[in-house]
């Protein structure tokens, strides 16, 4: 694999260090061929959004840190592109708010689910469910390999996070009863919009900001987390996150010149 050693200087550093992320975990067997696709598009909303981390994102963090600490039975879902970009912060993330990991893959090959097993552990992961070496359940209204759950994991779990998902999945576990969370940078994306919680922001700025959040807010009362879910408004949050989206298209189209300026996109700034 060629890596590239980016200069410090260069205006695209921070997203082209992520892209690399994304070239190593595919050259380690972790990222589907899909998965370079399906970044290169959340690259596109990014883009949309300013490359920063939105008040709208930022309290769709809270509500979904809130919902992880106060679920029952809370369970987080791993893919390839989650494992490359996040590996630390999703082991953290799962140690602090008590929601074990599962591997769940679309485009499952035993390859990239053994990959994803060596990543998650050399990141401190004690336990990884998924349906490796175990029985697995059926969601029964899904056909592709996601459909094969952990009865331990999802197949019990009352809340579920499930970034990066594909629509099909999100749908079947709506479907099924599983309070949803998703991080995806596509506010318009079928998951995005069947979710319960989206947090529309890039799953690398994101998943730092749950980890604190999820520290600060362990010792936050019960009925206080359940407050804080019930009181959201996910439509809202698409919708505010759409609206952002088109004021800096507008404003960007009456001003080219703000683009050489890099003054409107916040990570490179
Ligand atoms: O590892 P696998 O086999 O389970 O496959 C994983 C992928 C991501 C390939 C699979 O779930 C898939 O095909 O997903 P989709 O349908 O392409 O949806 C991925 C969504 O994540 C899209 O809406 C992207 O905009 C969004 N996205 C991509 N990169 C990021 C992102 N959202 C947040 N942060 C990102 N870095």
């Amino acid at each position: 694999m060629v890596e590239i050693e980016i200069p410090e200087n260069h205006p695209r550093k921070v997203s082209l260090e992520i892209r690399e992320k994304i070239i190593k975990g595919y050259s380690t067997h972790e990222v589907a061929t899909a998965g370079l696709l399906a970044h290169g598009r959340g690259e596109a909303f990014d883009y949309l959004i300013g490359e920063k981390t939105n008040d709208f994102a930022k309290q769709a963090i809270a509500v979904a840190v809130a919902a992880l600490l106060s679920a029952h039975h809370p369970v987080i879902s791993v893919n390839g592109n989650v494992c490359a970009l996040v590996p630390e912060e999703i082991v953290q993330l799962s140690e602090i708010t008590g929601a074990p990991l599962e591997i769940n893959l679309f485009y499952y090959r035993k390859e990239r689910e053994d990959a994803i097993l060596r990543a998650l552990k050399s990141a401190g992961a004690k336990e990884i469910l998924g349906t490796h070496d175990k029985p697995s359940e059926i969601i029964p209204e899904l056909k592709s390999n996601r459909r094969k759950v952990d009865p331990n994991g999802i197949g019990s779990a009352d809340v579920v996070l499930v970034p990066l998902e594909d629509g099909d999945r999100t749908e079947a576990l709506k479907a099924i009863g599983k309070y949803v969370i998703t991080i995806d940078l596509n506010p318009m994306s079928r998951t995005a919009v069947y979710s319960d919680v989206t947090i529309v922001d890039n799953i690398i700025r994101c998943l730092p900001l749950m980890v604190e959040r999820a520290s600060e807010m362990k010792i936050t009362p019960h009925d206080e987390l359940l407050k804080i879910v019930e009181n959201f408004d996910n439509e809202k949050n698409l919708a505010d996150s759409m609206e952002l989206m088109k004021t800096r298209l507008g404003d960007l189209s009456k001003d080219i010149g703000l683009l050489r300026q890099k003054k409107l996109l916040g990570a490179n700034e």
